[in-house]
């Protein structure tokens, strides 16, 4: 079983990890994906995740929805706000936080600016190159070495694919491994 909570809520305290990126990159897509059930609302129409939400499938972890930025349909005052409720929960929390982008484009400038905001924070994060199943073998070479450039300091950096699963495989690989070095690092000097 799935639980959702929303910021009000009162939730477990275990390490979270955040999806962040451009409305209509494929987060809902990939977190419904991740959890096994449509729970995150897929829609034709961009931006309509207007709130953070969490998402426990296990107890170790949760999965953070954040708002997507970059919609332009969106009023100022409604990106203000969530930019405000963002940016707070991110500071106090500090998760760690994927930052998901369109694989088939160039590096964007606002996923530039998103994360030179996560990096002033001194949060970890790494980078999902979404809709990975549209790309050939040559192109996904090419944007491989793109996004590692416009990205140097990014912990990981994955192609995934809600279609096909691909990457889904490595990106558990890599939560079982955070997983446990987050405890270490929480517990330093309970360890003789
Ligand atoms: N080709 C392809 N399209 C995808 C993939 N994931 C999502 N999409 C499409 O991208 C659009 C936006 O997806 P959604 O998950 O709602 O994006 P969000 O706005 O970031 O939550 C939808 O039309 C999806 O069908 C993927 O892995 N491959
Ligand atoms: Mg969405």
């Amino acid at each position: 079983m799935i639980r959702r909570y929303s910021l009000s809520d009162t939730w477990p305290a275990v390490p979270l990890i955040a999806l962040s990126g451009r409305s209509n990159v494929g987060k809902s897509s990939l977190i419904n994906r991740l959890l096994g059930t449509p729970i995150a609302g897929v829609s034709r129409k961009p931006g309509r995740t207007r709130e953070i939400s969490l998402y426990q499938k296990e107890p170790t972890h949760l999965w953070v929805d954040l708002p997507g930025y970059g919609y332009a349909g969106t009023s100022q005052a409604e990106r203000m706000r969530w930019e405000k409720e963002t940016k707070v929960f991110l500071r106090e929390r500090r998760p760690f936080v994927w930052v998901l982008v369109d694989s088939r484009i160039p590096p964007q400038r606002i996923d530039r600016e998103w994360i030179a905001w996560l990096e002033s924070l001194q949060l970890p994060y790494g980078v999902l190159a979404t809709k990975a199943d549209g790309l050939s073998q040559k192109t996904r070479y090419a944007q491989q070495k793109r996004l590692r450039e416009a990205y140097p300091q990014a912990q990981e950096l994955f192609f995934v694919s809600s279609r096909t699963g691909e990457g889904l495989a490595a990106l558990h690989i890599w939560l079982s491994r955070w997983l446990k070095r987050k405890e270490g690092e929480e517990s330093p000097y309970l360890r003789s």
